[in-house]
């Protein structure tokens, strides 16, 4: 079809202006910033599609072998800064809006975060489609279309308050409707079986509808797609006719079909509500498959040659249910014999294991599948069988390993493992950092990695340095540019570069310059938001995440409070100026994390307003911590907190992103940690504490937290004076317990264990900052050292050493 006079030929200020008469239908002289990032929104989406279309021809021309990467969470923040630096457009774009006296900064921050993700899981998903794109790997990107993202956090009264989170609530320009693509998804019944064939009489059925986000690549006209379902009320599901005149039942059954897309659920709350959050692993997975599956039905003859055409990739064991569809669509719909189905499977499948936490690892009552999915568990089961004889015949008689290995926990309530299916379902299994991956064979998966050792292997989590470096700091990346050239975005190798530059003093001011700037830009957003002013001739030192126990915000605060106590009892001593930051939020559900921070509220409180600190020490806590936060926080950042209990995270995102930034990083030995380590260079990073064997040994040997408590007096008077209410004097009692799980509750993350090693390495901070030359040089350092952590090399080696796609060139 020929396509004539486009208006994409316009210059880019006109293209503006009548996208704000055509489609937001404002007259351009009178438009509201609103109107202006709604219209320049356009200008991108126009072509973008463009793009989007002619990547899926050339796709669907060479029948290409996709990618296709399952997730429940896609942390994307915004898209429009992103999508006109993919285009080339952001001067174009910077200039129409200078027409309506506007900033393209100020327009883009008008934009709500896509926000469909937790944490670092979610943001990973992100970072990877990023990449994708820009490697131009045939891939596609499913989800779910939450009409609720992450919930936003106020602070009342130093505690955390969730709001829901409505971020389609005035619609997103972003977003591609297909209201021809829809797929019915199946629920519960009973299965019968028929000359070995098994029928599932369903007895509920949704619609899945697809709504699809465009993800442009950079340096590149390839983008990606991220296809996200909605569930609706099926097609023959009429609503008039189902109760005529009785309209708030029929509303109601309404809700009954949507509900499944409402909603993202927190990761790290208790089991609650588990039903719904079952029924959407399964609706996104059957409505993904199909659509796979029809696509690929529509380029070959057969599905025998699945294999070889698609890699799907589970992300974490919340797709896990895909294996046992799959064996579904190819058995009971597709006549495939089983051994057949399964050895198609075991080619298809790949998966990524995010956590070692026990709690964190996903488990599924029988009877909660018998219920919502039973031909799917009779699959379970049949896989099951089938695994369990061939391990058994691995080690003969040793009924214990069977037990460890199958995938259904037999103690108390029948549950099904997720993970156990995901590693069986998959050829390869991989940890997100050199460490992570190494404990996985030793711990959780060391029965599998016995059977199977080749199935395992480590793929580092990585970050997209045009969000995280490009975008979030302009300062720096135009200093790159002028210093590198501008090929660091799509390889950022060229960062080792920069150790030609670590004696040029000409270079380290302007880096120094734009550090201070960034700083100067993190202080407005503190007191936007938290009303407290700080200084950005301080110490910026950033401990920014999701609240968790095992990440350590409470061994910051000791920290905190430890040099508070020592400010006053020693107001002369040469102190460097600090501003302690957090950000993060808490499972609502999460008791001792939201006292967390209620406690940083607290001590904060007390240590700003007290007039013998000033500007030596100050205490914030910045509310609502996502994506667009941390675009300003990243760059702003002096030093950067990875102290988790070694072992326990890992690998850990937001240390990337702050080292890419110039941070110097005070971290345990844990996750990416370790090889952060090893590409900045000991001495370019201050490490502290128990080491992953010393965690265990120490367990295994007992681990008495009260002789901590008894022998450092300085520690033993930070958890007094928290324990005993001094930062709480209206309800003395507030901290008590959680002081008490410290020094009597076994402190199970050991931060006793590690406070006089984390304050000793705090000290080496204060005295390398008392030397700015050196301080830069090391931030340089670390900046040079950071080119292996773009999701760039990550998405690489995913695609030759797992999935073996490969781009099919501009
Ligand atoms: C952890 C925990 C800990 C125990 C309590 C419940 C709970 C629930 C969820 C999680 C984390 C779930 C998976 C996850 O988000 N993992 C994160 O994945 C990132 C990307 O690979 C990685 O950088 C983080 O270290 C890892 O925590």
């Amino acid at each position: 079809m020929n396509v004539s006079a486009t208006p994409s030929a316009a210059p880019l200020p006109e293209q503006i202006n009548a996208h704000l008469l055509h489609t937001v239908a404002v007259d351009p002289d009178r438009a509201s910033p609103s109107d202006l990032m709604q219209a320049t929104a356009q200008v991108a989406r126009a072509q973008l599609s463009k793009r989007w279309v002619a990547t899926q021809t050339l796709e669907r021309t060479h029948k290409a072998r996709r990618v296709v990467y399952l997730s429940m969470e896609f942390l994307m923040g915004r898209t429009l800064s992103n999508a006109l630096d993919a285009l080339n457009l952001t001067q174009g774009a910077s200039a129409g809006l200078a027409q309506h006296a506007q900033q393209l900064e100020d327009i883009a921050d008008l934009e709500r975060d896509a926000a469909l993700g937790n944490g670092g899981l979610g943001r990973l998903a992100a970072c990877f489609l990023d990449s994708m794109a820009t490697l131009g790997l045939p891939s596609f990107g499913y989800g779910i279309r939450y009409e609720y993202g992450m919930f936003a956090q106020e602070i009342q009264n130093g505690s955390q308050v969730e709001y829901p989170d409505s971020w389609l609530q005035d619609g997103t320009p972003w977003e591609f409707p297909r209201a021809d693509i829809t797929y019915p998804v199946r629920f519960g019944g009973w299965v019968t079986h028929k000359n070995d064939i098994a029928i599932w009489q369903h007895a509920g059925e949704v619609a899945a509808k697809a709504y699809d986000m465009v993800v442009p690549g950079h340096g590149t006209t390839k983008v990606s797609t991220l296809r996200l379902w909605k569930a609706v009320a099926p097609a023959h599901f009429d609503l008039g006719a189902f109760n005529t005149g009785d309209y708030a039942r029929a509303a109601s059954t309404k809700n009954e079909f949507e509900n499944i897309s409402w909603v993202l659920y927190p990761n790290d709350s208790t089991p609650a509500g588990r039903e719904l959050r079952l029924k959407q692993e399964y609706f996104f997975v059957a409505a993904s498959m199909q659509d796979l599956v029809k696509r690929h039905l529509n380029e070959h003859p057969t599905l025998h040659n699945l294999a070889e055409h698609v890699a799907i990739h589970l992300n974490d064991t919340h797709p896990a249910i895909g294996v046992a569809e799959l064996m579904r669509i190819l058995c009971d719909e597709h006549g495939f014999n089983w051994d057949h189905a399964w050895a198609l499977c075991g080619k298809t499948f790949s998966y990524t294991n995010h956590t070692l936490m026990p709690e964190a690892l996903e488990t599924w009552p029988v009877s909660l599948i018998q219920q919502v999915l039973p031909r799917h568990l009779e699959i379970i089961f049949r896989i099951n069988k089938e695994f369990l004889d061939l391990a058994a015949r691995f080690r003969p008689g040793d009924h214990e390993f069977l037990k460890r290995l199958s995938l259904i926990d037999e103690t108390g309530e029948r549950r099904v493992r997720m993970a156990h299916l995901s590693v069986v379902g998959s050829q390869q299994v991989n940890g997100v950092s050199a460490l992570h991956s190494e404990l996985l064979v030793h711990t959780i998966f060391a029965d599998f990695a016995s059977l199977w050792p080749k199935r395992f292997t480590n793929m580092t989590n990585g970050v997209t340095p045009r969000r995280w470096l490009a975008q979030a700091n302009p300062g720096l990346a135009r200093l790159l540019d002028d210093t590198l050239g501008n090929q660091w975005r799509t390889n950022l190798d060229q960062l080792k570069r920069l150790e030609d530059r670590l004696g040029d003093h000409d270079f380290a001011n302007k880096f120094m310059a734009i550090k201070r700037a960034n700083k100067v830009r993190l202080a407005d957003l503190i007191e936007k938001t938290t009303g407290i002013t700080v200084s950005p001739d301080s110490l910026f030192d950033v401990q920014v995440k999701r609240i968790h126990e095992y990440k350590r915000q409470l061994l910051n605060v000791l920290h905190v409070v430890g040099r508070y106590q020592a400010i006053l009892a020693n107001p002369d001593a040469p102190w460097v100026p600090r501003t302690v930051i957090f950000a993060g939020k808490a499972a609502s559900s999460y008791q001792a994390a939201k006292s967390i921070i209620r406690l940083i509220h607290d001590v904060g409180l007390t240590i700003n307003n007290d007039p013998r600190v000033g500007d030596k020490l100050k205490l914030v806590f910045i509310p609502n911590y996502g994506v667009s936060v941390a675009e300003t926080i990243m760059p702003g950042a002096d030093l950067s907190e990875q102290v988790s209990t070694a072992g326990t995270e890992a690998s850990g995102t937001g240390n990337m992103k702050l080292a890419l930034n110039g941070a110097l990083t005070i971290g345990t030995d844990d996750g990416a940690n370790i090889e952060i380590r090893q590409n900045v260079g000991d001495e370019n990073i201050f490490i502290f504490g128990l080491k992953t064997p010393e965690v265990r040994d120490l367990r295994v040997a007992g681990y008495h937290p009260l002789n901590y408590y008894d022998n450092n007096p300085a520690l033993r008077a930070v958890l007094d004076a928290i324990g005993g209410g001094q930062f709480s004097p209206d309800e003395p009692s507030r901290y008590s317990a959680l002081m008490n799980s410290l020094v009597w509750g076994g402190d199970h993350y050991m931060l006793l264990a590690d406070y006089a090693s984390y304050v000793a390495t705090q000290a080496q901070v204060d005295a390398l900052y008392h030397q700015p030359d050196e301080w830069c040089r090391r931030a340089i350092r670390n900046v040079a050292g950071m080119g292996v952590f773009s999701s760039d090399r990550t998405i690489a080696q995913y695609a030759n050493d797992i999935w073996h796609v490969t781009s099919l060139g501009d």
